[in-house]
This record gives C-alpha cells, structure tokens and sequence, in this order.
C-alpha cells in the first residue's frame, strides 16, 4: 500500500513541475490528457490499482488519488489562466497597427491648393455666408457678352480699356478670351429673374505685358445684386464688410468716382494699404490706399439687354482681381510668383 501511496506522490510532483514548465496553452492540454484526461492517464491507471487492495487501505489510497487530482486539476486551471493571458498580449502586440510609423514611413510630399485657389474659395465661402449664390462662365467668350450686352457697342472706345485676346473662330473678332467676369452677369440674369446674389469667379485674359502686378492670364471675382430697391449705400456697405472680412478690421475701403459703360454711377474702389495701414509708403505710391477693382450700379441697358425693367428693379456690381488680393493678404510684392512655378514659393502656402 504504502508503494502505492508513493506513486500517487510521485505521479503528483511529477505532474506539478510538467504542468509549471508547459510552454503553451496547447502544451498544457497535452500534460493535463496525461495527467487527468480520462481511462488512459497516470490517476486513471493508478485508480485501476485500488481493486488489488483491502477496503480500509482501498479508502485511504483512494482519498490519497482524489487529493492528488484535486490539486493537480487546480494547477492547471491556473497555469492555463495565465498562459491564455500570456498568448493574449503577444496576439495583440503582433497585429497592433502604429498608424505614426505609416506616416514617418511616408515618402511622397503632399501637395496643396495654390494660393490664388485658396483666395479664390475664402472669397466664395465670405460672400456665401453673406447669402450670396457662385456662378461660373465661359472663359472662351463671344464678343456679345464680352461687350455688347455690357453696353460696349461694336467700335465703342471703351472697348480699348482692355487689350483684348480674339479667338480664331465664325466671323472675325467675334469670339475671344473673355476680358473680365463681367460677361457672367449677363449669363446669370438671362438664366434667372431677381432677386439675384451671385458672385461669379474666374479666369481672365488680356493683352497686358507681365509686371509687378499685371499677368495676361490673372482671376477676378465679380458680384452681382439685382432686386428691388437696391441701392449705392448697399454696395458701398457690401463692400466695406467683404474688405475688412478678408483683410481684417483695420482696413477699409473706400469709392472713387470713375467709369465703366456698363454700371452707372461708376467707382473704383480701394482699400487703406496693409503695408502702411494708410500712413503712406512705396507700394501705395504715398496715397495710403492701394485699388482693388470697379463697381456701380448696373447701367439701365444692360438690363434692357436681359430683359430686366429698369423701372421696376436696380442693381449692383462689383468684379476685382482674386491674385491682387492674395498679394496683399500675404505681402507678396510680385504677382509674377505666382506662375513661377518656384516650389520654395508655393509651399510657404
Ligand atoms: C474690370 O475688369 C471691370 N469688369 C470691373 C467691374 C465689374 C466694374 C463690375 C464695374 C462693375 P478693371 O479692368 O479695372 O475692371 O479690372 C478690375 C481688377 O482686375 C483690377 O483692379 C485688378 O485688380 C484686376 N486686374 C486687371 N487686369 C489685371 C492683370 N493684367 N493682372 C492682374 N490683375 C488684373
């Protein structure tokens, strides 16, 4: 009896130190098959031997093997707890996904809007927060909407205000690369009645030399209003909010007489310098005001060229240059920068 006391003993250590050296959880099923798993394990087989022994010492032996399960059986469910633990974390940690090592790891450079496109979309996003609708046009025009229909007859001098590109196309001098935004006017108000907030942005093209702050190729945004009632005290206060919106609350504007065949009365108008803020310097020529477009209210015949009653309706319009304003917002003394292609330029933006 007491040999085989000794082998429960035995069977037990032996089992306890294979159960703390399993490596895996799978290692530790195999140990606990051995062990404890069914008719073929070392307690199972050690079980079959107590048919040999007397029933006072079958007991005894029997309470010895039940122990010895109990405790191996507890081992393992332990071992097993932190074994699964273990397998857990490493599982994790291998398909853990270091989103900062992908961009480390980038090795493509981003690129960005150009500048006179981000101009151009703060532009429409100030004047659509004040309830105005975009609209876009052609930027290969006909000389109707280009002039005509802008009160611009055909051998008008006013055409000579701008340095016109022609477009080899249909009658000579008929079609062209659109002058200004102007000509969007007239497509906005043949498309639909007033009341009518529109800002219009795009390209223009003119036969001007590059300088400073002229290209032949540059972008304007032009405004329109149409309702009734509208008068010059609402474009002038129109154009006070949009300058001091883009360029800040100390810049102003203000208007000064001039003309446009197609607005009537007619005025420039200019904002106090940002270099100087008004005091006077090089770029404002000492004035303290640096020019940013034209404006007035829309001329009687244009309307009658859309067909709108000048009796029953009056309106405004505004169209300046989107690259001027980039210039001055960011202090660039050269419009030429912006089609240099010099990256070192660009990405400053
Ligand atoms: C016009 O083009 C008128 N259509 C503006 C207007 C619209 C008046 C509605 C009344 C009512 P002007 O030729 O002055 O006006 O041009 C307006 C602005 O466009 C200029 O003040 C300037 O900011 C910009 N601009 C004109 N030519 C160039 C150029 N070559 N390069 C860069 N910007 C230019």
């Amino acid at each position: 009896m007491t040999d085989l006391v000794d082998n429960v003993a035995a069977v037990e250590s032996d089992g306890l130190a294979r159960i703390d050296a399993a490596a895996s959880v799978a290692d530790l099923r195999a140990v606990e098959q051995e062990l404890v798993g069914g008719k073929r394990s070392a307690l199972a087989a050690l079980n079959q031997r107590l048919g040999q022994l007397a029933v006072e010492e079958r007991k005894e032996v029997g309470r010895a093997i039940n122990a010895a399960r109990t405790r191996v059986e507890a081992r393992i469910a332990e071992r097993a707890e932190h074994l699964a633990a273990g397998e857990r974390e490493a599982r994790i940690a291998a398909e853990r996904l270091d989103l900062t090592e992908v961009i480390g790891r980038r090795t493509t450079a981003r690129g960005r809007r150009h500048l006179v496109t981000q101009a151009r979309d703060e532009l429409e996003d100030l004047f659509v927060a004040m309830g105005y609708q975009v609209a876009e046009g052609p930027e290969v025009e006909t000389d109707w909407y280009n002039f005509e229909a802008l009160n611009m007859p055909p051998a008008h001098p006013a055409r000579s205000m701008w340095d016109t590109l022609y477009v080899r196309l249909g009658e000579a001098e008929s079609t062209l690369l659109r002058t200004h935004t102007s000509p969007v006017q007239i497509r906005v108000m043949q498309s639909q009645p007033p009341p009518i907030h529109v800002v219009m942005p795009g390209r223009c093209y003119r036969r001007d030399t590059p300088d400073a702050r002229h290209l032949p190729v540059f972008h304007q945004i032009e405004g329109l209003v149409v309702d009734r009632g509208i008068t010059f005290g609402d474009l002038a206060g129109t154009i006070e909010a949009f300058t001091s919106a883009y360029f800040g609350p100390d810049i102003h504007s203000r208007l000064r007489p001039s003309f446009f065949p197609f607005t009537e009365p007619s005025a420039e108008f200019e904002i106090s310098c940002i270099f100087c803020q008004g005091r006077g310097c090089r770029v404002c020529s000492q004035s303290g005001w640096i020019e940013l477009g034209g404006c007035g209210m829309v001329d009687p015949n244009v309307f009658a060229a859309v067909g709108i009653d000048p009796e029953e309706y009056s309106g405004f319009a505004f169209g300046f240059g989107i690259d001027r304003c980039a210039m001055m917002r960011h202090d660039i003394d050269d419009i030429r920068h912006f089609i240099a292609n010099d990256i070192r330029f660009l990405e400053q933006f």
